[in-house]
């Protein structure tokens, strides 16, 4: 059970950025019509496409997952770990977190912060952007801090007793989130902040680049951990089975801590400064950081496979048939396992891109986005989307009141994003750039620039994004109309996340602890980031205002 007085806090965690959700997909479907030049302007409806760029990128990237992930991990830790959050610093988390979001938000849409979800300097935001984003993450490591008493209590009440998977998946999640957060707030704080204020004469952009992406990419596993929470320790008991191995989950997520954060310079392979030994040094250990989820990929098959056998499924490949595809009763499900089939691809694609060489041919052109909108617009958009529903109706002891439409959102948007992903793919392989208005650009039949080989993929990208917004708009109709149906206070009092049990349920020590994992992580970053971090001090950039 959740506690009581965190129900609150968790609904407000939930719907607040799913209101925000509307404008960050509004802007994404304009930008599938600016880049097919269906839209041939700078701007549409008074807000620019840089200015409608960053909105998409700031609300779906950074504050629908932020916010989720402390919703989730309030939920999960309150009911996992009986009753171990404290409500009032969750409470003050989460209001830093709204607060942190208006003040990020005020700037973004006076027009006073085009400078996209990744804010490179030297483009310049109004020093509330970055104050807001601040408060924000701020807020984020408040609601971790607020498990770590009551979890160390837990463990006390609880000697011998092993740490529920769901806790640690969650542990591992803030951990990495800790960590990574450190770089870019002094990037934030010592950089960008002064700068704007006009403090400072300007910024040295390589070092900004450097911490940056020592937190962009594992933010990217953030993104992911809480839906590997979803897929290990509630998917295959909505499969109606039981997790193949209660180990490979503690070890995948452990894994993480270690693996997540030594090889942002894959991001920067075609950067200044760091020399090419490290580079490829990162590109190996990117490759080591898919093993976890390929692990993942054989034990969620056999957790599903086993679950299937339950329901009555055989044979070498028809049991697939017999899980709750289509189960309106489990309506949950789908959203969850049509995650795991996009990210087949979305990991494939992660993996050309780790390669130094392929790299160097789809960096910056419209395969990334492709890539990262099978990655996080996949098994994260659509397990957010799905827990997003499934626990607001719970805590508010309401029943889904559209779950044939429930069931269909997670088969549309995964159309979309198929269809989006795929046009972006090619184009992307015939050079078109990413973030650019092609519409006034290099898709304006008039201009001397114009590439009629690039239209083909644009146009199936925006059939696609409409695909993808419609599935919104068809999830807000589900969302609104469960929300207004009638309340049942049994429901609520009965509500909890789904446990799976284990099949496997191994006892091995080595992952039971955080510590040698955590130090394990620090060191492989130390290895990996002081020598380029020195070689980028010792370049001695200028520094750079505009
Ligand atoms: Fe990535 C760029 C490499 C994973 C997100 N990535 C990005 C950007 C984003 C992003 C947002 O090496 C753009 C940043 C920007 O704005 O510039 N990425 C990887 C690799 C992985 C990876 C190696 N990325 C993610 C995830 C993301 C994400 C996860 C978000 C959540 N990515 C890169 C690189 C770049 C990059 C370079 C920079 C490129 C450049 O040049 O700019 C790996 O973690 C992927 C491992 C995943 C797998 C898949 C396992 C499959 C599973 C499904 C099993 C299915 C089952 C069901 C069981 C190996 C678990 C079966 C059902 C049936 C029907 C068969």
């Amino acid at each position: 059970m959740i506690q009581k007085n965190l129900r609150g806090i968790i609904l407000v965690e939930l719907l607040f950025p799913l209101v925000l959700l509307l404008f960050g997909v509004y802007h994404g479907v304009l930008q599938v019509l600016y880049r097919s030049g269906v839209i041939q302007d700078l701007e549409f409806a008074g807000i620019n496409y840089y200015r409608g760029l960053t909105a998409h990128g700031v609300i779906n990237a950074i504050v629908l997952t932020t916010f989720f992930a402390v919703a989730f991990g309030n939920a999960v830790i309150s009911q996992q770990l009986k009753h171990a959050v404290s409500a009032r610093a969750a409470l003050a988390g989460a209001a830093l977190m709204v607060l942190g979001t208006l003040v990020a938000a005020g700037p973004i849409f006076a027009g006073k912060a085009d400078v996209l979800y990744t804010f490179y300097a030297p483009m310049r935001a109004d020093p509330l952007f970055y104050i807001g984003v601040v408060l924000l993450v701020v807020g984020s490591w408040v609601s971790f801090w607020a498990w770590i008493p009551g979890y160390l209590r837990w463990r006390k009440e609880h000697p011998g007793q092993k740490t529920p998977l769901a806790a640690v998946g969650i542990f591992a999640t803030f951990i990495i989130w800790q960590i990574c957060t450190l770089p870019v707030a002094y990037e934030v704080l010592v950089q960008l902040v002064p700068w704007s204020l006009g403090w400072t004469s300007g910024v040295n952009v390589v070092l900004s680049r450097l911490l940056f992406w020592f937190f962009g990419h594992p933010l990217v596993y953030f993104w992911l951990l809480p839906t590997y929470v979803m897929y290990y320790t509630m998917m295959p008991r909505l499969a109606g089975g039981k997790l193949y191995s209660d180990f490979y989950g503690r070890l995948v997520f452990m894994a993480f801590i270690v693996l997540s954060s030594p090889l942002g310079l894959h991001h920067q392979f075609t950067e200044p400064a760091i020399s090419s030994g490290y580079k490829a040094l990162h590109a190996v250990l990117t490759f080591l950081v898919a093993v976890p989820s390929l692990v993942t990929a054989f034990t969620l098959a056999a957790s599903l496979e086993y679950g299937a056998r339950q329901n009555g499924g055989n044979g070498l490949f028809a049991w697939w048939g017999k899980l709750p595809h289509f189960d309106k009763e489990r309506w949950l499900f789908p959203y969850l396992f049509l995650g795991l089939v996009i990210f087949i691809l979305g990991g494939i694609t992660g993996i050309v891109n780790a390669s130094y060489s392929m790299s160097a041919l789809v960096h910056n052109t419209s395969w990334i986005p492709a890539h990262f909108h099978l990655t996080v617009a996949g098994p994260v958009f659509l397990a957010i989307l799905g827990m997003s529903l499934y626990l607001s109706l719970g805590l508010l002891g309401k029943k889904c009141a559209a779950p044939g439409m429930a069931v269909a959102v997670p088969y549309v948007w995964t159309l979309g994003v198929f269809i989006f992903s795929a046009g972006l793919f090619y184009s992307g392989l015939h050079g078109a750039p990413r973030r650019t208005n092609l519409g006034i650009s290099f898709l304006d039949s008039t201009s001397n620039a114009y590439r009629p080989d690039w239209r083909i993929g644009e146009y199936v990208g925006a059939v696609g994004g409409i695909l993808m917004g419609l599935a919104v708009l068809l999830f807000v109709y589900v969302l609104v109309r469960s929300l207004a149906s009638a309340r049942s206070a049994q429901l609520a009092n009965s509500f909890a996340l789904p446990v799976s049990e284990p099949y496997h349920d191994e006892d091995i020590r080595v992952v039971r602890n955080f510590k040698p994992w955590v130090v394990a992580g620090i060191v492989a970053i130390l290895i990996s980031y002081v020598p380029p971090l020195v070689q980028v001090l010792s370049a001695n950039y200028p520094l750079v205002s505009e």
